[in-house]
């Protein structure tokens, strides 16, 4: 018979928790395992002896979530493995948007293997009724939910993306990503902090935490990231967060356009015409130049 395998949701020194047919397990670290324990992230799947509840082997990881580490610049540290989706929360202010953090988020998404899809919480703070337009354009390039963790609004929507599938939470501290797993289930009670706290650099979420929402629905709280690892860019998942600038590059006179006043250049004209907006170019630029 082949040994039971665990999803790890903690990791401590020397042991990790899992879950285990619906149980919460502790399993021991010992031996080859015991320094594998540093790198044991939220997802990950173990092997186990059931009967000394001593971890055996990590299985290969299908997915992966990684930020990079401040001051270390090309040290990436997985945050979540085997997710099936990255939720990217922001919020519409407090903290600002920033689109450059989003589609940094996407492209992370992708190079991992997760599906991403876009959260812009705290509607409440805006003045009109509708998204402002560096926000509600995102709804042609990745799924879109406008919510509200205090009204609830849009909550139902963003509880059927979730649903049936392994989620992980990540964006800016503050954004409101505990928040939110709050006022999806509230019998959570998550800790969630003030915003002149966060503005401090504090983060109130310090560890992972691993929630179910439903039978086969898992929402994962993370601390708020400052920055993501996307890796080296591979043009063809740029393009993916870029749908509508490499659509036009396509039609662009000549094949290595860099879209920078050449003659016949579609996303130029895009641009000229107001179909594309500007930033859109600047944020991809960007990525471009430095991953
Ligand atoms: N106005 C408004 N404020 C909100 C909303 N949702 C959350 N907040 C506030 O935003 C602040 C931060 O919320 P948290 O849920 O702690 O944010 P977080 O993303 O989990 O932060 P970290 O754990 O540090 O990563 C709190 O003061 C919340 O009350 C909302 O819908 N509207
Ligand atoms: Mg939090
Ligand atoms: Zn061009």
């Amino acid at each position: 018979m082949s040994d039971p395998i665990g999803i790890v949701i903690t990791v401590h020194r020397g042991e990790c928790e899992v879950v285990h047919d619906d149980r919460l397990l502790s399993l021991k670290l010992i031996g080859r395992q015991a320094h594998r324990g540093q790198e044991l992230v939220v997802g990950d799947e173990v092997r186990f002896d059931p009967e000394g509840l001593v971890v055996l082997d990590v299985e290969p990881r299908r997915t992966r979530l990684a930020r990079r580490r401040p001051r270390a610049r090309h040290r990436e540290q997985v945050i979540a493995a085997n997710i099936d989706q990255l939720a990217i929360v922001a919020s519409v202010d407090e903290p600002p948007f920033r689109s450059g953090a989003v589609d940094r988020f996407m492209l992370a998404a992708l190079a991992g293997g997760l599906r991403p899809l876009l959260v812009v919480n705290k509607l409440d703070l805006l003045e009109t009724p509708d998204l402002p337009d560096a926000i509600a354009g995102y709804a042609d390039v990745l799924p879109l939910h406008g919510v509200c963790a205090h009204s609830g609004a849009g909550l139902e929507g963003l509880r059927e993306s979730l649903a049936g599938a392994r989620t992980v939470l990540a964006g800016h501290s503050g954004v409101g990503k505990s928040s939110l797993l709050n006022a999806l289930k509230p019998e959570l009670r998550l800790e969630t902090g003030d915003v002149a706290r966060h503005g401090r650099g504090r983060h109130t979420t310090t560890r992972s935490v691993w929630m179910r929402l439903g039978p086969d629905t898992v929402v994962i709280d993370t601390p708020g990231v400052r920055e993501i690892a996307t890796g080296p860019v591979e043009l063809e998942l740029l393009d993916r967060v870029y749908p509508d600038i490499a659509e036009r590059a396509g039609e662009c006179r000549f094949r290595d356009c860099a879209h920078d006043r050449e003659p016949g250049c579609a996303v130029g004209d895009a641009i000229e015409s107001g179909t594309l907006r500007q930033a859109r170019l600047e944020g991809y630029r960007r990525l471009l130049a430095d991953p």
